[in-house]
């Protein structure tokens, strides 16, 4: 009997055969450097940075499995110009490719200050939609459409999408905004960032900042936006004006190892940037004040004169302090003053609270689970200021006392979750379970008995993710994160639905208003 394969068996067959064949084939096997030539570094770059398409090194596609970048380069991505090889190419041919997507390239990438000086890109004048004149301009939503590489503009007060453009492939984690609600930055994986402007709905500027980005933040006074990077292992900060770059960090330990960067943030009232290194134990806060003190690296002693000194390393802009901790945060919270840094052990069982102005660990939580810190919410409760922090791989919220650093309530849950968001006029707090258990319903919790109440199911068997509220807390906007998707807005009171946007999967949504007044029930 004659046995059919179909293309992608073949294919993943190749790549099995391939993956085990060791260092010394018995055939030579297609030579992937030059496929990869001929076919893909048009669009990826000769080095595989990126381009018209995104990067293809292993720090890129970390998070992409095996079968999937087969899949993409058999059957191409719909709604994007990567188009379907399997008709172009042998089943060895995309094995191949595949497997040497997935290896480190020879030289390992940087990129450096003058990289990110020419990759800036000065925005078209012309706006990406019609000027729309709206009632409210901080009430308006950014909303990141995964499924096409979009953003969408909502005018939140109408509930209606109002502008809609091509946005750098695979945006992730937060949009910053300025001050005054007029400017969004968004960052990419890629390590693009894109300066759009509200009012005019113009792109400003572009720039490449890294090559694989964990995310942005904007100094507290506008001026200055932070890029934390994986690869290189580099803070850039570039002026928030114009993105042209001011000063680049190679991320390195004071003995000189070097680290990635797990993600910063602004520290609006230390007038700081608060940035987690991931490979070595350092929390490191950058002063994006110029009349910042000077900051002391050590102490030596001066036989001579028989004392103590202290040295000063920097002061004013971008002075560097080190905060020497037990061991690498990866994800991580701050208290209401950013007194507390309250991050996530390695473990994954246990939260470390880091006082940050005398520099050292002063508690330690249990926290079993995998607790996602960078996703916590705080608010009052019982005259007590809390923070509740979904699980990655338990169904569960800690809700932990930001006073004593006790965990006062764990609240079981419909399924592990990745987000939580809140109002400060809405008694209740909005949690997904898109980790597992029931992906498709929203669980609302009620702030003040700390119980579940009610869940909300979107769109039943799609997942629903990621709420938002808008500026007055009476509406909460939940995607459903699938290509034919939407965001789903509900009455935050009645917990009714009472519109549907249609959307490619919407991933996150940004409310000016709560973003800029750092609403204490959305992310900052
Ligand atoms: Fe995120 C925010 C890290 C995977 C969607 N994510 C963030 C932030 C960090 C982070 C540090 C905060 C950035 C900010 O706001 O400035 N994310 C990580 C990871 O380490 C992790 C687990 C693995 C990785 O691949 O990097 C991860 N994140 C994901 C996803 O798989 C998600 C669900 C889909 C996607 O688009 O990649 C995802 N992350 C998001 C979203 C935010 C985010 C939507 C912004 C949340 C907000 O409300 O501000």
């Amino acid at each position: 009997m004659k046995c059919r394969r179909s293309f992608e068996a073949q294919v993943a067959i190749g790549l099995i055969a391939l993956l085990l064949s060791g260092p010394a084939p018995a055939e030579p096997g297609p030579d992937a450097g030059v496929l990869y030539k001929d076919h893909c570094s048009s669009c990826h770059g000769e080095e595989r940075l990126g381009g018209q398409g995104p990067a293809l090194l292993p720090a890129s596609l970390g998070r992409v499995r095996a079968a999937e970048i087969l899949k993409v380069i058999s059957d191409g991505r719909p709604a994007t110009q990567m188009p379907a090889f399997s008709g172009l190419l042998a089943p060895a041919d995309v094995a191949a490719l595949a497997q040497f997507l997935l290896k480190e390239p020879d030289v390992r990438a940087d990129w450096t200050e003058a990289d990110i000086l020419a990759s800036r890109i000065v925005g078209p004048a012309t706006p990406v939609a019609p000027m729309v004149q709206v009632a409210d301009p901080l009430n308006l939503f950014v909303v990141v459409e995964a499924g096409d590489h979009h953003i969408s503009i909502l005018d939140g007060d109408r509930m209606e999408p109002i502008a809609r453009f091509p946005s750098r492939f695979a945006l992730h984690g937060g949009p910053k905004f300025t001050p005054d609600g007029r400017y969004v930055f968004l960052g990419s994986r890629d390590g693009w960032i894109t300066k759009f402007d509200l009012a005019t709905f113009r792109i400003i500027a572009e720039v490449r900042a890294g090559i694989n980005m964990r995310n942005i933040a904007l100094s507290s006074d506008g001026k200055w936006i932070a890029a934390a990077n994986y690869l290189p292992a580099t803070i850039a900060i570039l002026s928030a004006e114009t993105l042209a770059p001011k000063k680049l960090f190679r991320v390195a330990d004071a003995k000189g190892k070097s680290s990635r960067v797990s993600a910063i943030y602004q520290a609006p009232n230390r007038n700081s940037f608060i940035a987690a290194l991931k490979d070595v134990p350092e929390i490191w806060e950058i002063a994006t004040d110029p009349d910042a003190p000077p900051v002391y690296s050590g102490l030596v002693h001066s036989y001579e004169q028989g004392m103590v000194e202290a040295l000063a390393s920097s002061q004013g802009l971008f002075a560097l302090r080190r905060i020497t901790v037990e061991q690498p945060v990866d994800d991580f919270f701050f208290d209401r003053g950013y007194r507390h840094l309250l991050g996530a052990a390695r473990d994954g069982d246990t939260g470390m609270v880091v006082n940050l102005n005398v520099g050292r660990t002063i508690a330690s939580i249990p926290l079993p689970g995998m607790p996602h810190l960078g996703a916590g919410i705080s608010f009052e409760w019982q005259g007590r200021r809390v923070i509740a922090a979904p699980h990655l791989n338990q169904p569960k919220l800690s809700v932990i006392d930001a006073g004593d650093w006790s965990v006062i309530k764990t609240i079981e849950t419909s399924g592990p979750g990745f987000f939580l968001r809140s109002h400060e006029t809405s008694p209740y707090i909005w949690a997904d379970a898109m980790l597992g258990g029931k992906r498709d319903a929203i669980q609302i919790i009620d702030k003040r008995t700390l119980e579940v109440t009610k869940s909300v199911v979107p769109e039943p068997g799609k997942m629903a993710a990621h709420t938002e509220f808008d500026r007055t807390g009476r509406f909460a906007l939940v995607s459903v994160w699938d290509n034919d998707g939407s965001l789903v807005v509900y009455d935050a009171v009645t917990l009714e639905p009472v519109k549907r946007i249609p959307m490619r999967k919407p991933v996150g949504k940004y409310n000016v208003y709560n973003k800029i007044t750092f609403s204490e029930g959305t992310s900052h």
